[in-house]
Formats: C-alpha cells, structure tokens, sequence
C-alpha cells in the first residue's frame, strides 16, 4: 500500500510540478530527532536530511561544535553562522521524492539557539545583530518551504539523562539549566507561538518514551508525513 500510495504521490509531482511535502523535525538536545528520521528509512521514496550535526563537528577538519562549547563567547558566533549555512543548504537542496524529512531548520536556529545565546550574552549584541538580519534576509529573499513540524517533545530531566548517556565528547559540559532554558523556548516557538512566523501547522508527539515504545509514537505521525491511511 505505501509503495502504491508514494508512486501515485510520484505521478502527482510530475503531472502539476508539486514540490515535495516538507517536514522539520525539531526538539530538544537529545529528544530522538535522528532516531525519528531513521525511522522513515523503511518507506520508499522519502528524501531525510539527517545529522547536520556532523557537518558542525568537521569542518575541513575543525570541529566547530567542540571550539563552541569550549570557548563560547569566542566561537558561538562563527558556530551558528555556519549551522544557519549548513540549515540554508538543507533547505534548498531539491528532492525529487514526494516526501522530504529534515533535521531541524534555519528556525530552530533562530528561535532557540541563537535566541538563548543572545539572552545570556554569550553574543555581543552586534554579532546577534549580524545573525539576526541574514535571518530576515533569507526569509523574505528565499522561499524556505515548509509543510509540517514535527515537534518531538521531552522532559529536560529525561533528555538530560539520555545526553549523559550518550556522551557524545563535546556535550559533556552541558548543564541541566541549559537544557530547561532550551525547552522553553522550544515550547515558547511552537506551542505558545510567541514569534509571529511558525512556518507550518505543528504535531506533537511524546518524546519522553523510551525507545522500546517510542515506535508506537512516531507511527502516528506516520499518515500525515506520507499522507495516507495508515
Ligand atoms: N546546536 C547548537 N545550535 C544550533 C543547533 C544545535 O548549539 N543551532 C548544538 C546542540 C547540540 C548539538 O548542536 O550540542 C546537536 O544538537 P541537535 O539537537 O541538533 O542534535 P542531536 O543529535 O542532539 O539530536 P537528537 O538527539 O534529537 O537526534
């Protein structure tokens, strides 16, 4: 059925020149983004734009996302000028499957990241400046397509645990207050909308599940991301 369901979906695309149906998956440090991604390996014809992180930990050999948390009020800015790059270029890149999933957006960066960075003065009010205007300019310059978010919402306790788990080198400073200031603004972005632009309508699941009952939650998402019955 899914095959037959993304097929039709296909000829659609050709017949009008649809572009693909686009999904952010968004959430906090450690809430299952790439797990959530793998999941939608199984259905043909999906485009996942998984671990920008990757991109962040190896530029030409320099590991930005470590030089940021070690030394932040030095690297931060270099940081997310080059995540809003890597996000522009997930964003642009073309997909010639009716379904494209990405990790996280230019949006995430803005609202969460960047928006706490300013609020606790990690940046200089010029270089939040700089960041913030080459958000406006690409929002209004280059269309950014958007048709649903996936917010995969957590517990900063819970995530807090599965980041210590998971130790990945360059976290291990992180403190839980980071973690609870990067929820409320994950929650003041798309659940109490406190910016004027939330690019598309926002589903969300329980992420706290652990992965054993996890599958069961995503699968509800399933139907509207391949938009079919399910
Ligand atoms: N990060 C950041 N600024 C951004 C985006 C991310 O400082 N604009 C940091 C926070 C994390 C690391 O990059 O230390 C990766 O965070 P993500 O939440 O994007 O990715 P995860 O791999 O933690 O996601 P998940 O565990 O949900 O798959």
């Amino acid at each position: 059925l899914s095959h037959l369901t993304v097929a039709s979906n296909i000829s659609k695309m050709s017949a009008n020149n649809v572009k693909p149906f686009t999904v952010f998956v968004e959430g906090n440090i450690g809430s299952g983004k790439t797990t959530f991604l793998e999941h939608f390996r199984q259905f043909e014809d999906i485009t996942l734009l998984t671990e920008p992180v990757e991109m962040w930990r190896d530029l030409k050999g320099c590991n930005l996302l470590e030089l940021m948390y070690k030394d932040p009020e030095k690297w931060a800015m270099t940081f997310q000028s080059y995540v809003s790059l890597t996000m522009l270029d997930m964003h642009r890149r073309p997909a010639s499957t009716p379904v494209k999933l990405m990790e996280r957006s230019l949006f995430s960066a803005r609202y969460c990241f960047v928006e706490h960075m300013m609020r606790n003065n990690t940046l200089h009010p010029a270089q939040f400046a700089v960041l913030d205007e080459w958000f406006r300019f690409i929002q209004h310059n280059i269309p950014i397509d958007a048709d649903l978010i996936v917010y995969l919402k957590t517990s900063p306790s819970i995530v807090y645990q599965r980041i210590k788990k998971r130790a990945r080198s360059e976290e291990q400073c992180v403190p839980l207050s980071y973690i609870e200031e990067l929820h409320r603004l994950h929650e003041d972005w798309l659940i109490n909308r406190i910016h004027a632009e939330c690019p598309a309508p926002v589903l969300v699941l329980d992420a706290d599940l652990d992965l054993s009952q996890i599958t069961d939650e995503y699968k509800r998402s399933e139907h509207q991301i391949l938009r079919k019955a399910v």
